[in-house]
């Protein structure tokens, strides 16, 4: 009861949505929301899961609810957009700048009668207005600065306030962490297949729906075309597009890379479906034992490098990016062969 002893209305403080609209819905049914109910967004609502539009429209439509800045919004926010922001202002289309503008309104942190509610982190020790943003939102800079404060520990062994902190960002894929009652983490990887998680106040009740598919994944091999296709990433030779990867991953140990890594996989995905195709191609062409014949045939193929290679020997991975100097290159080889066999046999 409050004090002028109403039931206390309920908060909903849910965990990294990144886009998982159905399962938003399928959490909040479960606890049987309505509309007196408060629902509250730790941030990460959008990106790398299939449905951020839908989630963003959710929450613009239900007033009184709060979203606060995660990471993800934080890098729209500051227009350094990788892949899966890229992902999202494509679906988004000519709602982004209206989206842009809602985000601009959000807030770092929340606070309640009964706790607390931050994206990534707190620094200990410090009163929750002087925060920085970097740190409650867990952007690189943020996590470097949380870094240097807490060392080896993490944030919340160090966290001794005396009211309970409920945060998103680092992902928990066993289950939410609760720590003396005091420390609720409910990112539980819902983009990834894994839960998506609530906390119910007062009564700090926690419920879990499980993820109907691992989003980021399937999200980031449909766009990928789209998306890289227009990067100058393609047009990069690929020892320098792994030396650039390496000092990706070198340098920056965060979740940033993680994008990177995803566009490293699908380029490594093409190839190997280019000598998939070429397999097929050659196995064709393979009657052809004459070897002036072979090469009348051959030289009018699509992927007629890859070909000529294989009739010397076994090709491998290696042998395609001789052959294909750049992904962009490959990727023309694909769209050829896709064109010219009308199967889309080729993922881009
Ligand atoms: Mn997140």
């Amino acid at each position: 009861m409050d004090s002028l002893g109403q039931p206390m209305k309920r908060k909903i403080v849910i965990g990294d949505i990144h886009g998982c609209f159905e399962e938003l819905q399928e959490l909040l049914e479960r606890i049987g929301f309505n509309d007196d109910d408060q629902v509250i967004s730790v941030g990460d609502a959008v990106d790398r899961g299939p449905d951020s539009p839908g989630v963003i429209r959710f929450f613009q439509s239900r007033p009184g609810s709060v979203v606060l800045v995660g990471n993800h919004e934080r890098k729209h926010l500051r227009n350094c957009l990788s892949y899966s922001q890229q992902i999202t202002r494509a679906q988004l289309g000519k709602e982004y700048a209206n989206a842009l503008a809602w985000m601009n309104t959000l807030p770092y942190f929340w606070e309640t009668e009964e706790a607390i509610v931050v994206h990534a982190a707190l620094a200990p020790g410090v009163p929750l207005l002087e925060q920085r943003p970097e740190i409650l939102c867990g952007c690189a800079s943020g996590e470097r600065m949380l870094q240097e404060i807490t060392g080896e520990h993490e944030w919340y062994e160090l966290y001794h306030g005396t009211k309970p902190v409920i945060f998103g960002h680092r992902g928990f894929p066993d289950g939410p962490l609760k720590r003396n009652g005091l420390v609720f983490g409910i990112d539980t990887n819902a983009c990834r297949g894994g839960f998506l998680t609530a906390v119910v106040l007062p009564e700090f009740q926690i419920l879990s729906v499980k993820a109907r598919a691992n989003y980021w994944q399937r999200t980031a091999q449909e766009w990928r075309g789209l998306i890289y296709g227009r990067t100058a990433w393609n047009s990069l030779p690929w020892d320098q597009l792994a030396l650039l990867r390496k000092r990706l991953v070198d340098k920056v140990k965060e979740r940033s890379e993680e994008d990177f890594d995803a566009y490293w996989a699908a380029m490594q995905d093409l190839l190997a479906d280019l000598l998939r195709q070429t397999e097929v191609a050659f196995t064709k062409i393979d009657a052809v034992s004459d070897p002036r014949a072979f090469a009348l045939v051959a030289k009018e193929h699509p992927l007629a490098p890859l070909l000529f290679k294989r009739r010397r020997r076994m090709l491998g991975l290696e042998d395609a990016r001789q052959v294909y100097s750049t992904p962009a290159k490959a990727i023309a080889a694909c769209a050829r062969m896709r064109n010219d066999q009308g199967d889309g046999g080729c993922p881009n």
